[in-house]
């Protein structure tokens, strides 16, 4: 194993269970008891799943997709002394507006949470006359500001960087068409002041890799390591029985990340469990968080499963850059800086 290290805060706490002995594939492996969340987990709410954690206090906290028994998605607030059992607010997280007047979306998903400085930030999916990106903003976990949205429809998958690059806010996110996008690149943007986004750059494309030929997203926030900024994704590829989610990994260049320094040819995760292959949507393994320590090197993902669940898998950062960089491939539309 090589040494590569997280840069970033120790987190003694983060969950963690032993590898099995046998493992095919990538050196990631799934929680024992996933999923972590199941149905109905929520007065009026029918499922849990794509949602995003982090350290909070002396425990964890989270954003959670939530979808209402009235099948509107909403975000709800949960909070969790192990980061494996959770408990939820009864009510949707009420957002305001920078006057503090109610300032609710029409709908919200796939929610993203990101610390940057002493700010968290939530990033979703909302209509914005069609799908696109809104952001949020808590100190405290109790008032969330609403800020102005920082993309045109139609956008997904955003995902700010953990901290500014030479000065300014980065963020990730996928734009494409408001349906079940059949086509989608990440793409990265920067901000001086999280109002105004531009030098927009490609970072990486769907790839001739068959398991993402259809689109991919952005997922967790990207990590920092000693390697650069580790990004763990969604790819898709279609079949003649519907879109199938894996989770990919890529390694991004830690000044300038439109740059892909690797990006492993193999999914990292597929469907494989009863619980990420039947649900709502059935093979859908969708990556939006991970926790991670930057003593010991563990990685704690967590994923939705089958828009139903919420699972949890482990790797280490040594394990998952050296398996990454060992079957990299990379392609000019990676490598280059990314404009045209
Ligand atoms: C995408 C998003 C995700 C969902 C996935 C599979 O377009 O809507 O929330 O997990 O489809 O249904």
């Amino acid at each position: 194993m090589s040494d590569v290290k997280i840069i970033g805060p120790a987190v003694p706490n983060v969950p963690w269970q032993e590898p099995p002995s046998e493992m095919n594939g990538a050196p990631v492996w799934r929680y024992n008891d996933n999923p972590i969340i199941g149905r109905n987990p929520v007065k009026e709410v029918a499922r849990i799943f794509n949602s995003a954690v982090m350290p909070y206090e002396d425990g964890f906290i989270g954003v959670f997709r939530a979808e209402q028994t009235n099948g509107i998605p909403f975000i709800y607030l949960g909070r969790s002394k192990d980061a494996i059992h959770w408990e939820f607010d009864e009510e949707k997280i009420q957002f305001v507006d920078e006057d503090n007047k109610p300032f609710m979306p029409v709908y919200a998903y796939d929610p993203r949470l990101v610390k940057i400085e002493d700010i968290y930030y939530i990033m979703w999916c909302q209509d914005f006359y069609g799908a696109s990106i809104g952001i949020a903003k808590t100190t405290d976990f109790k008032k969330f500001v609403r800020v102005e949205n920082p993309f045109l429809p139609f956008n997904r998958n955003a995902v700010l960087f953990p901290r500014k690059i030479n000065g300014k806010f980065m963020m990730l996110s996928r734009p494409s068409d408001s349906g079940h996008t059949p086509f989608g690149d990440i793409f990265i943007s920067e901000s001086p002041d999280m109002v105004y986004w531009g030098r927009h750059r490609h970072v990486m494309g769907k790839s001739s890799e068959w398991w993402e030929a259809v689109k991919i997203g952005g997922g967790a926030a990207p990590i920092e390591t000693t390697e650069g900024w580790l990004l763990f994704y969604h790819g898709v590829t279609g079949t003649c029985n519907g879109y199938v989610y894996s989770i990919g990994g890529a390694i991004l260049d830690i000044d300038n990340p439109s740059i892909v320094k690797y990006r492993c040819e193999n999914f990292l995760l597929t469907p494989q469990e009863w619980y990420e292959e039947r649900g709502f949507v059935q093979n859908v393994t969708f990556p939006c968080a991970t926790i991670h320590d930057s003593e010991s090197g563990r990685i704690a993902i967590y994923y939705g499963a089958a828009d139903t669940y919420v699972g949890l898998a482990f790797t280490t950062v040594d394990g998952v850059v050296d398996y990454i960089k060992a079957n990299s491939v990379t392609r000019e539309p990676d490598t280059e800086i990314g404009i045209r």
